[in-house]
């Protein structure tokens, strides 16, 4: 892959001339695009190639990774990193007189996940190709992404994501008609001896086409090129004189239509269990076509092949092996279940019961019986094997199918040999509390793998000022190896390094209110705190309680202009479920309140207010790469790990935390004098769950402060809120305040008071920075994939890392 700038100019130039008949001066950047993808889509493609016929010839065993959500964002700048063009062409465009970021923004944002779940397989498979694992993708070829949002008077307004309309489309993409597999749905099924075994019999069952679109999953700088799997339904070819209505046609096309926003409170709609079967039925298909091909003994698929359920979404893939082993292959079920339960792993990504995803049986069964069928002879074993042997209670407990409903992290734990939490704390919580049960009864399938982070795009990419200070300091190796990061310890004394991080940090907030000018028209000094939350909109995430102490500031400097505070940029950015009333009223709450901030000639720069519409990765490279202060502050033991915590660390901001999730281990990490930790702990929030002694009421009724900080929702202070402003006071009053908001208010205050202090010490403040960038190594994906592979999945690496 060695090229030179000149080779790159003149290829470029002919690809131009061939593809679109234009010189480089006539085109558009749209087509300057695609004209650019596509030479790097021809130079990997031999690579790509390599890769699976090396795993072929190698007899390696490969992993598959199964996720209804993958977000990978933009491509191109990662996919021109890896393989070690990028400066190359930023150069050559320089010479060509071309703006090259005008020309990668044309790319669409890839985004098929809602947020943590979704760019946490993301930054999986990035580590994946760059570590050279054997592992693949599985997912869905959404053609509409996660919505777009947009505040209309300051309330959201959901926009379909078009992706695939733009001119740019998909670059990335090869569609593969000839590896298509037909999935089966809906109808009837009975079983008929036929010699030795059962035969299922079909009847009014519908054939969809599922076409794989691949990916191709670029390795840093190792010649080694994995395939991220998408799935679009399709009508079959043969099929095409039974499907005449065009709401035939629909019924099947709809399937990979739409990405379902993170809704964890509304269950049972009947299409995304379609889609769940869907993409689970088409992936195990063309994994066992793929195995037969070269193998012949399918009692042996284990030592081959290892499945990954990422979270419960994929939970159907035991049922669709097993089909396949016992309807197709004619398998024993005792081999067939031993091979499944050694071939699948899972991954849990929430303790909120309420996420626990169950489906009607009625429901299960009209989407495929056979399933149903086979899911209820694993739930009847189960029962069976323990029967006598074990608390029957706990049997009623941990089974798949009860209460008229599909359990379906039970069937996941089942009927897979592992199962992991994604933070320590969580995984403690499960075998403690919310899978104890399970944990009872097979402790040696329990594991941890805390989250992890792709240095590549969160710091390479994201910001290259910050990326370039570090080689000055240590070199470039760690760009092959993040752990290399930590040799950053030994300069915390080098006071010419921190000025340069003081003049990285500035330059990446002046690009940020650039951004913030252009979207909202509001003009942010870059010299006051950057202080960003950006994730999903979510209650136990605890943006009011931002929220809330915003509002004190104001009364604050109302009261005082002359307080002398350290002026402030509150940045969030957060997308709520369409269907989830509440948190769309924090919206609109924050709007309005940034609306009477920004515009109050009284307050200056003292404090701004700004909510940035329809955050994504894209903006997330924006926004992280600029912040001062990290806001992780969920109520202890909801957030499972979070991630945006790990990247807003590598670049330089110090987080302000409660003891939850992956805080946890960043504080360990950086110790405890570098992170702000405040709020109840989880031991705490469990106690006030046993003995119901939180009374929120009281909060507001006894302490003046908060009783007029809530007040402003109700009294007009902050206009337009009359209905949301009520509905959030009542939440946090009458309605008892279930994440302890104005429990930990003081303590948030307290510790926010100790971020001032500490910012007006700026060489302290730079100092905890660097000591947080340089443990950030700690949060890697690529140490996390190598537990995964070494742990749960038994593959190897197959790949020589090439240079930096
Ligand atoms: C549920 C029902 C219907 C439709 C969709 C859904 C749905 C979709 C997405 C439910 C959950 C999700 C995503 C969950 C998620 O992103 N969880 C986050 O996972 C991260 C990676 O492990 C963690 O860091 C976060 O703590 C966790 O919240």
């Amino acid at each position: 892959m060695e090229l030179t700038k000149t080779a790159f100019i003149e290829n470029f130039k002919k690809r131009l001339g061939q593809k679109y008949a234009l010189d480089v001066s006539d085109a558009t950047d749209s087509e300057l695009y695609d004209t650019l993808c596509s030479l790097v889509k021809s130079s990997y493609s031999a690579i790509w190639r390599h890769t699976w016929k090396d795993y072929l010839k190698e007899n390696e065993k490969q992993a598959y990774y199964f996720s209804i959500e993958f977000l990978p964002g933009k491509l191109l700048k990662s996919n021109l990193l890896n393989m070690g063009w990028y400066q190359l062409v930023v150069d050559a465009f320089q010479e060509l007189g071309l703006d090259f970021e005008k020309v990668a923004a044309v790319e669409p944002d890839m985004a098929l996940g809602n947020g943590g779940l979704g760019r946490l397989a993301a930054d999986f498979m990035d580590s994946l190709a760059s570590e050279g694992y054997p592992v693949n993708g599985n997912g869905i070829r959404y053609k509409y992404g996660l919505f777009k949002q947009r505040f209309v008077n300051g309330y959201q307004v959901e926009l379909p994501d078009e992706w695939l309309k733009t001119a740019a489309g998909n670059a990335w993409e090869i569609r593969r008609a000839s590896k298509a597999v037909t999935v089966t749905m809906g109808g009837h099924v009975n079983l008929v001896q036929e010699n030795d075994y059962l035969k299922p019999v079909y009847e009014d069952a519908i054939l969809i086409q599922a076409v794989p679109y691949d990916v191709g999953m670029v390795g840093y700088h190792n010649q080694h090129v994995n395939t991220l799997r998408l799935w679009s339904a399709e009508i079959p070819d043969e099929a095409e004189s039974q499907y005449p209505t065009i709401e035939d046609r629909r019924q099947i096309e709809d399937i990979t239509a739409v990405l379902y926003p993170d809704d964890s409170n509304e269950s049972g709609r009947r299409l995304r269990l379609k889609q769940e079967y869907f993409f689970v039925s088409a992936g195990i298909q063309s994994i066992v076509r793929h195995y037969k091909k070269y193998h012949e003994a399918l009692d042996q698929i284990s030592q081959r092949v290892a499945i990954h359920i990422n979270d419960t979404h994929p939970a159907m893939c035991v049922a669709e092996l097993m089909r396949i082993l016992l309807d197709e292959e004619h398998l024993s079920w005792e081999k067939a279940w031993e091979q499944t339960v050694k071939v699948m792993s899972y991954t849990n990504h929430t303790i909120m019961a309420e996420a626990l995803e169950t489906w009607d049986i009625p429901l299960m069964n009209e989407i495929q019986p056979r399933i149903l069928q086979i899911i209820a002879e694993i739930d009847h074993r189960f029962v069976t094997a323990l029967a006598g042997k074990t608390d029957g209670q706990l049997i009623e407990r941990t089974r798949i199918i009860s209460g008229g409903k599909v359990h379906m992290a039970h069937l996941a734990i089942i009927g897979s040999h592992s199962t992991n939490g994604v933070a320590q704390l969580h995984t403690d919580l499960l075998e403690s509390d919310v899978l104890h049960d399970f944990y009872t009864l097979y402790p040696e399938r329990f594991n941890n793998k805390t989250n992890g982070i792709a240095t590549r795009r969160w710091l390479q990419l994201a910001n290259p000022r910050l990326a370039e200070v570090i080689d000055q300091t240590i070199g470039r190796n760690w760009r092959q190896d993040a752990n290399q990061l930590q040799q950053l310890l030994d300069h915390q004394a080098d006071s010419q390094l921190l000025d340069q991080l003081v003049q990285v940090k500035l330059a990446n907030k002046q690009r940020l209110a650039k951004v913030i000018k252009q979207q909202t028209g509001v003009t942010v000094n870059p010299q006051a705190i950057f202080d960003v939350q950006i994730k999903r909109l979510h209650a136990y995430k605890r943006q009011l309680l931002n929220l809330l102490r915003i509002i004190k500031l104001y009364l604050d400097l109302k009261e005082n202009p002359d307080l002398a505070i350290v002026p402030r940029v509150f940045i969030f950015g957060a997308k709520a479920a369409p269907s989830y009333h509440y948190a769309k009223s924090i919206i609109k709450c924050i709007n309005e309140t940034a609306a009477l901030i920004n515009h109050d000639q009284t307050i200056q720069d003292k404090l701004k207010v700004i909510f940035l519409e329809n955050y994504g990765v894209s903006l997330a490279e924006q926004i992280i790469p600029a912040a001062d202060v990290s806001e992780q502050i969920s109520t202890a033991s909801k957030e499972a790990s979070g991630t945006s915590n790990m990247k807003l660390m590598l670049n330089g901001a110090l987080t302000v935390a409660t003891l939850d999730g992956a805080n946890i281990e960043i504080k360990e990490q950086v110790g405890a004098d570098n992170i702000f930790i405040f709020g109840l702990t989880k031991q705490e929030v469990y106690q006030y769950y046993q003995d119901h002694s939180y009374h929120s009421l009281d909060y507001y009724q006894q302490n003046p402060l908060i009783h007029r900080v809530l007040n402003t929702l109700v009294d007009g202070t902050i206009p337009n809120i009359s209905a949301e402003g009520h509905e959030i006071f009542d939440s946090l009053t009458y309605l008892n305040d279930d994440y302890f908001v104005l429990r930990d208010f003081e303590a948030y205050l307290r510790i926010q008071d100790q971020v001032d202090e500490t910012y007006r010490d700026q060489h302290k403040w730079q100092q905890m920075s660097l000591i947080n960038i340089a443990n950030a190594c700690h949060f890697s994906s690529d140490g996390t994939v190598k537990k995964y592979a070494s742990e749960i999945w038994n593959v190897r690496s197959v790949a020589q890392k090439g240079g930096v």
